[in-house]
């Protein structure tokens, strides 16, 4: 496959953006490999500017559930274009994305747009310090939560597990209210919670992570958040900005059956445009401005073209909740046949439409074992399906993403190759 105006393109663009992209994860550094610019994309393929058709199982990591440019979304947001891009100003179709999120996602009573699933996050987590009065937050190592100072931590050395920070720029003061539990250990949270009983305003979970690969909550340990964040009156964050509108309508909490404080959403609920919002209970929503204390603002928030590419791509979920059967279907064709090839060797980690493959063969139960996986094994299996036209995420550390446009056909070939791939 030629890549030839794709290294012409990523030579310019380093000339003009840091890394040559607008964000990190696709320069495809762990892959070692030139990264596919895209021309365009339509169902489940992305053709990059060389003319490759690929299989695109990122989808632009998970906004794309229906698949690339559904012709109903399409045109919904041509017709909104027409009508101009931004007021500035209330429309009705925020009260209809509002009344939509709250009626698929019961817990979000009450939901403000945003413009990324990072503000989302960023706002809820003010919201419920500023609800509880209290300064400390729970994060989870390996969840990813967007790159607001305060999240992007990691374990400090602190017997407490404080956070230190996880990038440069951010000042160490920063991250002190950051405390770090390890995901599927229901000790490391309760140990935090014995230490600092009264300050913890939340614990924000991503209910299935899926930004150290894929990996699951274990039995009890989403309904045990539930319980100690009530007991300690701190509020129970998802994080649900790749889970919703993907594993079920109402996203994780609709599947697990766990109802959350506050709820954070992002890609899917944008159906594919610039977008995040974060809501819940009504007590808890009423603090935000201009009803509440807490501040947040965004020029672009809920905007004519990504509520109308949104309310699209929701209504298209709600009218055929078969599509979720489809979608479970299609990621454990692709599941089984790794279990069946590889056997022990690889661990595949599949609910829904998300899987991960991988390539230890430890049970990746968290990031400790997640960050186990033989990563130059993860760049040689990328190179091999790439080079065959299939287009998974250039990191083992994210998603392989299903959607309702994958062939059956395409699922077939895909197999195909993986069993070519695990047999050599
Ligand atoms: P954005 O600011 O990228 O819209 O959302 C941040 C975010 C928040 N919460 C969760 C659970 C997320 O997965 C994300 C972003 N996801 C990554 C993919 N793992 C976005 C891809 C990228 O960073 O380019």
């Amino acid at each position: 496959m030629e890549e030839i105006r794709s290294k012409e393109l990523f030579e310019a663009a380093k000339r003009h953006i840091p890394g040559g992209v607008n964000s990190p994860v696709r320069a495809f550094g762990s892959v070692g490999r030139t990264p596919r610019f895209i021309a365009s994309a339509s169902g489940d393929k992305i053709t990059d500017v060389d003319g490759n058709e690929m299989i695109d199982y990122v989808c632009s990591w998970g906004p794309g559930i229906l698949g690339h440019a559904h012709p109903r979304v399409i045109e919904k947001v041509q017709e909104a274009c027409s009508y101009g891009l931004t007021y500035g100003a209330p429309t009705e179709k925020e009260v209809i994305l509002a009344e939509l999120i709250a009626e698929l996602i019961p817990s979000m009573k009450v939901s403000r747009l945003v413009s990324s699933g990072t503000e989302a996050v960023m706002s809820a987590i003010r919201v419920a310090r500023g609800y509880t009065k209290r300064d400390k937050i729970i994060k989870f190592e390996g969840c990813y939560h967007g790159h607001s100072d305060g999240l992007l931590v990691k374990a400090g050395s602190a017997a407490l597990t404080v956070s230190v920070p996880d990038s440069a720029g951010i000042p160490a003061d920063y991250t002190g209210n950051t405390l770090i539990a390890s995901y599927n250990d229901k000790d490391s949270v309760e140990k935090l919670f014995l230490a600092e009983p009264d300050s913890i305003a939340a614990v924000i979970v991503e209910p299935v992570a899926a930004n150290m690969g894929v990996v699951l909550p274990e039995n009890g340990f989403l309904e045990f958040l539930r319980e100690i964040t009530a007991q300690y009156g701190a509020l129970l964050i998802f994080d649900e900005v790749i889970t919703g509108f993907r594993l079920a309508p109402g996203g994780a909490q609709e599947y697990f059956q766990i109802e959350p404080d506050l709820t954070t959403l992002g890609k899917i609920v944008g159906g594919g445009m610039p977008i995040g919002a974060y809501g819940g209970k009504r007590e808890i929503m009423e603090m935000v401005s201009p009803l509440g204390p807490v501040y947040q603002a965004g020029t672009l928030s809920g905007n004519p073209i990504s509520t109308t590419a949104g309310i699209e791509t929701l209504k298209i979920l709600a009218e055929d909740q078969d599509i979720y059967r489809r979608l479970e279907d299609k990621a454990k064709k692709i599941a089984d046949v790794v279990r069946n090839v590889a056997g022990e060797s690889v661990c595949v980690n599949q609910i829904g439409s998300l899987l991960s493959i991988f390539f230890t063969s430890e049970k990746v139960t968290d990031y400790k074992s997640a960050v186990s996986s033989d990563k130059d094994r993860y760049a040689e299996y990328f190179g091999y399906l790439l080079d065959r036209g299939i287009y998974v995420a250039p990191s083992q550390f994210e998603a392989m993403f299903l959607s309702d446009a994958h062939t059956e056909e395409d699922i077939k070939y895909t197999c195909r190759i993986l069993e070519e791939y695990l047999r050599q």
